[in-house]
């Protein structure tokens, strides 16, 4: 095993490859043939790599940390994992003696899209820092099919085309078939007395193989190689059926079809549950198959199962893999014959959750009915840790039967899984101190108030490795120019950089190369939507999730309003902006996507009007996704983090953002609290009501957006425009739904719920400021210079060791190469 690659040998290796896959010379292959190619030729120095470290975890008889995720939102592994080897550069070069770019070659890798938005995301930063940081893990997840959807924009309408991410083979993932797992579905539970206790037993189930694909997370330059862990459905053998069952061909067909359809697809809503029998199916799938395994792995080592937790933690990622508490004792009861009070201290000292949001929409509650018909001894499983519970508030607060309505994990026919997540582990963390706060105070106040110990604060972080290192060369080259390149594993060396920002020179380069990342989205841009921007307008940019709370339409709302002025005004002195949204929307969100279509719209009037100089532009780039956001994070002047004050539970992009050098625009909220803190309020335009303003408008009333309406007349104006055609000539009705939703109050809920009018002014004007600081240079080259050098805290390193040094307690490994 050789630590450092041969340019010559590399270039044998891919053309041995090309003609091994393919059975072509290399002169007659495809960029995608020379992409699998290389890929393989990665793999093979990857591998030696991976056993070592799993060799050394065994060697150390190490903790582990399961991170439990439904989704990983990876992005593209090839181009990360030549950074990780520290050989780009070999590998530059040997691909460009055989004739290719790498760039364009890495360009061919589909987006692993297993996830849809900032918790996958979130998931897959995580992996990348554990695995830098040395510490042992596995992302266990979902191989779905089909991941998160491909969005393209059609008569400015969002169309969902599949995503066949396998459709040419995953080169990076291994099949472990030697670790395939039985997961059972349904049936009924019958009890069987052995003259000492009950024994449960399911019956008349149908049944899955979950099969594991790994794929190499590689550490930055340490030669550590974790696995993300992601399970396949197959049909069981149907000679595995039981006497009972043989012959039963109706029962064959039916598993058959679980298998097929469990893993097909992601569910494609961020921030909002769905509540699909498929869904709950694809939890327990997971979760079974990661847990049976983890408890197998830790058997061949161990026969003690009572330290179980000393060697492994589950982390569960948000409330979708909760079910892993009554998975892991129905194991320990069932298959271990462990008494309920073992079981039980095991699981709550395994077992630790995450809470990403506050979205009443989004906390999953199961109907009994399904859970039960669907895992009958499971559910069982989860009556009793509620009987438990409920007798423990009982006791707690005598006659409080309002706690109970508020606390029990089963109530009014529901299984509340946030809430099985909390009582069933011994850590419950938010994701940014604002939104930990609300959740201690308001949300989860109650269970605060009865274990206060088990909550505590992660602030999400980024990986610098991917979005500054990989995402923007010429800015992480100059970084590491004037710094040194230690920022690369642990960021908090890039405050170094401050001694420069009062440096002409250095604002001079450091704008420089936010003016050729501009050029590289224009062109970008140019290809895919065939718009000419100006790189020397403020690209000013909204990349996230379509969701009311994070009001994109506020920002297109402005947008109308900025035109207006300049229609009245055509000579009004604006430095030209172009203003970016990328979004998909879930597939069933009607109003997101009718905000998709609005954003299009009014991109097509103002972009082809020619009166107005081309001092405003909009832009919505089709299909946002990892892949195209290392361009637009690294090509952004100004970054608009503008939820409403206490719905984004973080923010992962505003970190992205900051790190390369844009000017956030945004509201006190999630992790922008923290961004303030660490570079200052004056260095970020500050807007909008505050987190307890809202939470105060929303608990009490006394928000009336109709006297904003008859009050302002521009906020008039720009609403009439949804109603009167003006940007929908042919159905002047098209934008009513928008309309009413910020004014009429319909059915449930309160108009304008995410108070966009109420924010309206105060962003109108940090807006205007925006336009007057950018006008001075050196202002500006100076405050992005400075969001860069203060960005050291929102690494996911940061974070990854906090979650070890509070809730994991790993230690890390180091792997040698002979
Ligand atoms: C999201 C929040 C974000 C946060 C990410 C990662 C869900 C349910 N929540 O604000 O909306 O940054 O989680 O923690 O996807």
């Amino acid at each position: 095993m050789s630590q450092t690659i041969n340019k010559d040998e590399l270039k044998k290796t891919i053309v041995f490859n090309v003609k091994s896959i393919y059975r072509k010379t290399i002169d007659e292959v495809t960029p995608a043939m020379v992409y699998q190619a290389v890929a393989l030729a990665v793999k093979d120095m990857i591998i030696d790599r991976w056993i070592a470290t799993h060799k050394e975890y065994d060697k150390q008889d190490a903790k582990i940390v399961y991170y439990m995720s439904m989704e990983f939102l990876t992005g593209r592994f090839l181009g990360n994992n030549i950074i990780s080897l520290c050989e780009q550069k070999e590998i530059e070069e040997a691909l460009s003696e055989l004739g290719f770019d790498l760039n364009s070659i890495e360009d061919q890798e589909r987006d692993p899209a297993l996830g849809n938005g900032g918790l996958g995301r979130l998931a897959a930063c995580f992996l990348d820092s554990l695995a830098s940081l040395g510490y042992p893990a596995y992302g266990c997840g979902i191989r779905y099919r089909y991941g998160m959807f491909k969005q393209q924009i059609r008569d400015g309408y969002q169309i969902e085309v599949p995503d066949e991410w396998l459709k040419d083979g995953y080169p990076f993932e291994i099949r472990r078939a030697e670790y395939a797992t039985e997961v059972k579905f349904g049936g009924y539970v019958e009890t069987e007395w052995d003259g000492k206790r009950n024994h449960f037993v399911q019956k008349g189930y149908q049944s899955v193989m979950a099969v594991p694909y790994d794929i190499p997370i590689m550490g930055y330059g340490n030669n550590v190689v974790n696995s993300l862990r992601i399970w396949d459905a197959q049909p069981v053998n149907t000679f595995n059926l039981s006497e009972f069952d043989k012959g039963d061909y109706q029962k064959a067909v039916e598993q058959e079809n679980l298998a097929k359809t469990i893993v097909e697809v992601l569910y494609p809503n961020d921030n909002h549950y769905s509540g699909k029998e498929l869904r709950l199916k694809q939890q327990y799938f997971f979760i079974s198959a990661s847990v049976q395994r983890a408890i197998k792995k830790y058997k061949e080592k161990h026969d003690d199962i009572h330290k179980f937790y000393e060697k492994a933690s589950f982390q569960l990622n948000d409330t979708h893999p909760t079910v892993a508490v009554a998975e892991l004792m129905r194991i320990l009861l069932d298959e271990e014959n462990l008494e309920w009070d073992e079981a039980w201290e095991i699981t709550t000292k395994t077992c630790a959750y995450t809470n990403h949001t506050i979205m009443a929409e989004a906390l999953e509650k199961w109907p009994i009915e399904l859970f039960s018909r669907l895992l009958p001894r499971v559910y069982q499983i989860v009556e009793e840790i509620n009987r438990r519970f409920v007798a423990q508030i009982q006791q707690r607060y005598p006659g409080d039967n309002e706690k109970i309505r508020r606390m029990a994990i089963i109530y009014d026919g529901q299984v509340r899984m946030a809430y099985l997540a909390i009582v069933g582990s011994f850590s419950v963390n938010g994701v940014a101190k604002l939104h930990t706060e609300i959740l201690e105070k308001q949300e989860l106040r109650d269970f605060y108030e009865m274990m206060p110990e088990k909550f505590n604060n992660k602030t999400n972080g980024i990986t610098q490795r991917r979005f500054l290192l990989h995402g923007n060369p010429l800015l992480a080259d100059w970084v590491t120019d004037k710094i040194g390149n230690e920022w690369i594993t642990d960021l908090s060396n890039i405050k170094k950089l401050s001694v420069y920002v009062d440096d002409e020179k250095c604002q001079q380069e450091f704008m420089n190369i936010k003016y050729q990342n501009k050029i590289r989205l224009a062109k970008y841009i140019k290809e895919h939507n065939g718009i000419d921007v100006d790189p020397r307008s403020i690209f000013d940019v909204q990349v996230k999730r379509l969701h009311e709370y994070k009001r994109q339409l506020m920002n297109i709302l402005h947008v109308m309003y900025l035109y207006n002025q300049l229609k009245d005004n055509p000579n009004m002195d604006i430095v030209p902006r172009t203003f970016i949204f990328g979004a998909k929307a879930a597939a069933g969100y009607k109003r997101a996507k009718l905000t998709i279509k609005l954003i299009n719209n009014v991109a097509d009037v103002i972009n082809n009007d020619k009166s107005i100089g081309g001092k405003l532009k909009v832009v919505f780039i089709e299909d946002y996704r990892v892949s195209n956001a290392e361009l637009i994070f690294s090509a952004a002047d100004v970054s608009e983090q503008i939820s409403t004050a206490s719905k984004e539970a973080s923010g992962t992009g505003n970190m992205k953002f900051m790190l390369n050098g844009a000017l956030t625009i945004g509201t006190m909220d999630g992790a922008n609290v923290e961004m303030a803190e660490e570079v200052g309020k004056d260095n970020m335009f500050i807007f909008g009501a505050s987190a307890d303003e809202i939470i105060n408008l929303e608990n009490n009333g006394g928000y009336n957006p109709m006297d904003i309406f008859n009050n302002d007349q521009d906020i008039r104006r720009v609403l009439m425009q949804l109603i009167n055609g003006y940007y929908s000539p042919q159905d002047p009705e098209l934008f009513r739904d928008i309309y009413n939703s910020l004014l009429n109050t319909q059915s449930s809920d309160r108009a304008d719920t995410y108070f966009i009018l109420k924010d309206f002014r105060s962003y109108a004007e940090a807006h205007k400021k925006i336009d007057q600081a950018y006008r001075d240079e050196k202002w500006w080259a100076r405050t992005a210079m400075l969001n860069t050098a203060s960005a050291g805290k929102f690494s996911s390193d940061r974070t990854i060791e906090e979650y070890v040094r509070d809730i994991w307690h790993l230690k890390k490994i180091k792997v040698e190469l002979k």
